[in-house]
């Protein structure tokens, strides 16, 4: 697409450095986006289509998208959310649209207290004190539970809490469980589901911007739509066709071609949508498929 003016770009905020920076970056990449220059630079521009790259901390990225300083923002929910409750909170307006939810930075909100502390159910928070950097959902989840306890904001650390008696119990991000179990802490109760997603700020964009959006989200599509899906093709007895077509996860249409010098098989090429396991290429084999092949699906556009 050839350069256009800087009011007819779209401006994405995307985190500098941290779990997303990558994710994010790689994204663009499979969306074909070429950002280039270093990233020190606060601000770059995609040589090939009209996008803007503005690298900041997570924590900047609602506002600056739902003021209207970025068009668009790929961040965690968690922290989305925390923001808008918190303009909620202090009377800002200003909103945002959630475009597509993104297949990364999956995480969870989590309550979770001293391994040795007795605990049978939500009541046993009554009193305590909780330290987290998410204050508007944890009060949030507490107010919907009608539980009355005593929120204290950390800006990070917060599995050590605990342990330097600064809160009985903590709620904090948890992806894989390890730093709570290295902080001898359980989870017992989940706050908030997250995951990564890019977001758009509400006033209307120009007609330039508008095209632009939407050549992104149907490639953001394409990405998504073949992360996990697979491309297999099989030589499958005509006898045990429908059983074997039946084994394959989310591929209504399969193409059926004859195989040459041999009339009792037939050659079967299907995309299945869903992960295509061990399991599924054994039980093909037993269902009488042999020289099975599963290939990678780079994009996929309907
Ligand atoms: O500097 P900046 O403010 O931009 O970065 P940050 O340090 O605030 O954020 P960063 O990079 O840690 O996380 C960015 C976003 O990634 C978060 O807002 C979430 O949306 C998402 N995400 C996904 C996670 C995790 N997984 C995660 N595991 N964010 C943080 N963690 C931390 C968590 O706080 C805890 O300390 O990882 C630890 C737990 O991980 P496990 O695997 O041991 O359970
Ligand atoms: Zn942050």
């Amino acid at each position: 697409m050839p350069a256009s003016p800087p009011k007819d770009r779209l401006r994405l905020a995307v985190q500098k450095s941290g779990r997303l920076s990558t994710d994010s970056l790689d994204l663009l990449k499979s969306c074909g986006i070429r950002v280039k220059a270093p990233k020190e630079r606060l601000l770059l521009h995609a040589d090939n289509f009209p996008v803007d790259v503005l690298f900041v901390r997570d924590d900047d990225i609602p506002q600056l998208v739902m003021d209207g300083v970025c068009d668009l923002g790929i961040v965690g929910t968690n922290v989305l959310e925390e923001a808008a409750l918190e303009r909620r909170h202090n009377g800002d307006g200003g909103g945002y649209l959630v475009e597509r939810p993104l297949d990364f930075g999956g995480c969870r909100l989590a309550l979770a207290l001293p391994e040795e502390r007795p605990y049978t159910n939500l009541r046993d928070l009554e009193g305590l004190r909780i330290a987290t950097s998410y204050p508007q959902l944890t009060k949030r989840f507490l107010a919907e539970q009608k539980i009355k306890a005593d929120v204290v904001y950390l800006s990070g650390s917060v599995e050590i809490a605990p342990r330097l008696g600064l809160a009985d119990v903590i709620c904090d991000l948890v992806a894989t469980g390890s730093t709570l179990e290295a902080n001898k802490l359980r989870a017992i109760d989940t706050v908030f589901k997250s995951t990564a997603v890019l977001i758009r700020n509400t006033r209307e964009f120009t007609a330039d911007k508008t095209h632009a959006l939407e050549i992104l989200l149907r490639r953001i599509d394409g990405v998504q739509r073949a992360a996990g899906a697979k491309y297999i093709m099989l030589h499958a007895p005509k006898a045990s066709l429908a059983a074997i077509k039946k084994l394959l996860p989310g591929s209504e249409n399969p193409t059926i071609l004859p195989l040459a010098g041999d009339d009792t098989k037939v050659a079967l090429h299907a995309v299945c949508a869903e992960s295509v396991f061990w399991e599924t290429m054994e039980s093909l084999k037993q269902a009488g498929a042999s020289s099975i092949l599963v290939l990678p699906i780079e994009k996929m556009m309907l």
